[in-house]
């Protein structure tokens, strides 16, 4: 639409930094705006920047005002591991931050909000196959916990205030332009640039812990159709069910050893097992096929393939 105006937060993340470039594609460069914490210095970008922290909902509101926004995409968020580390800080940042948001967005007359929410919703009791969309959801993280209450509230804005939110539980999700920073998952990440590397890789799971996973190309793919579908077809209004993928430390092993044959992988649990262990290992996403036709196309084997092949060409600075 020619007169919308996006604004995402924590967009120097591992997903920020990629969504933005989409959005970008989608509404061009002058209408995104992205906002984060801080700009890391070696953050390349044509995009607007400004310094937003979640917390400072007057600064959310004068930024709102400021470039006429229309969308937000609130991405800022501490991740499971990390949230361990300073609970309270965790939830702060990931409740405050999401009220300030929802209630900017109601007042200012946003259209539409995006809120990722994530498989740490699920808990050690829910089913661990094929996990359905509606069963039961005991998370023991504070990462998980606060997103099963913000899916909470975006029904709540949905339904009280017809504010247009949606989200997606992803996934761990695996990238290879910016690095993720916290997360449980984050192993299935670094594994591919020790392995390019040349070097061993110490896995913090064990070798039979299977996660629901997916490529960022699906995540973003998705993040889009999600958005823009037309909304007599988004029928949940808490948070999808999202899937493509599901492997253990072992099998993503064996598919990097197709390319990278003397990659090398030992195993030595910390307390994200625990954490990995609360968590589905498949995802019934039928919902979201059948709501907004979602369809992943990557699966373990040709996301090793591109990873490698993407980490492999030399950067050139
Ligand atoms: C994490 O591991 O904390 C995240 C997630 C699954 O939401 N990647």
């Amino acid at each position: 639409m020619p007169n919308d105006t996006i604004l995402i937060t924590g967009a120097c993340g591992q997903i920020g930094s990629e969504l933005s470039q989409a959005l970008a594609q989608h509404y061009g460069n002058n209408n995104v705006i992205i906002t984060d914490i801080r700009k890391p210095d070696n953050f390349q970008t044509d995009l607007a920047f400004e310094a937003l922290n979640v917390l400072d909902g007057g600064r959310l509101v004068e930024l709102v005002q400021k470039h006429k926004i229309t969308h937000i995409y609130h991405l800022a968020a501490v991740l499971s591991a990390s949230g361990e580390q300073d609970p309270l800080f965790a939830w702060q940042i990931n409740m405050e931050g999401m009220l300030n948001v929802m209630q900017v967005a109601r007042e200012r007359g946003i259209k539409q909000v995006y809120h990722p929410s994530s498989i740490a919703v699920f808990g050690h009791d829910t089913p661990k196959n094929d996990t359905p969309q509606y069963t039961l959801m005991n998370p023991n993280t504070v990462y998980g916990i606060s997103k099963l209450a913000g899916e909470r509230w975006s029904e709540y804005y949905f339904q009280k205030y017809k504010l247009d939110v949606r989200s997606l539980r992803y996934p761990g999700i695996i990238s290879y332009k910016t690095p993720p920073g916290g997360g449980t998952t984050d192993y299935a990440v670094d594994i591919f640039y020790k392995a390019i590397a040349g070097k061993k890789y110490e896995c913090f799971l064990h070798e039979n812990s299977y996660l629901p996973m997916m490529y960022m190309p699906d995540a973003i793919r998705a993040t889009l159709e999600l958005m823009n579908a037309p909304s007599d077809k988004i029928k949940i209004r808490s948070a999808y069910n999202l899937s493509a993928m599901s492997f253990s430390p072992k099998e993503i092993t064996q598919a990097i050893k197709k390319h990278i044959p003397e990659f090398r992988i030992s195993y030595k649990p910390d307390f994200r097992q625990n954490i990995a262990d609360s968590w589905p290992q498949s995802i019934d996403d039928s919902s979201a096929r059948n709501d907004w036709g979602w369809k992943p196309e990557y699966d373990l084997e040709k996301m090793t393939e591109d990873m490698i092949a993407n980490l492999a060409i030399p950067t050139t600075v």
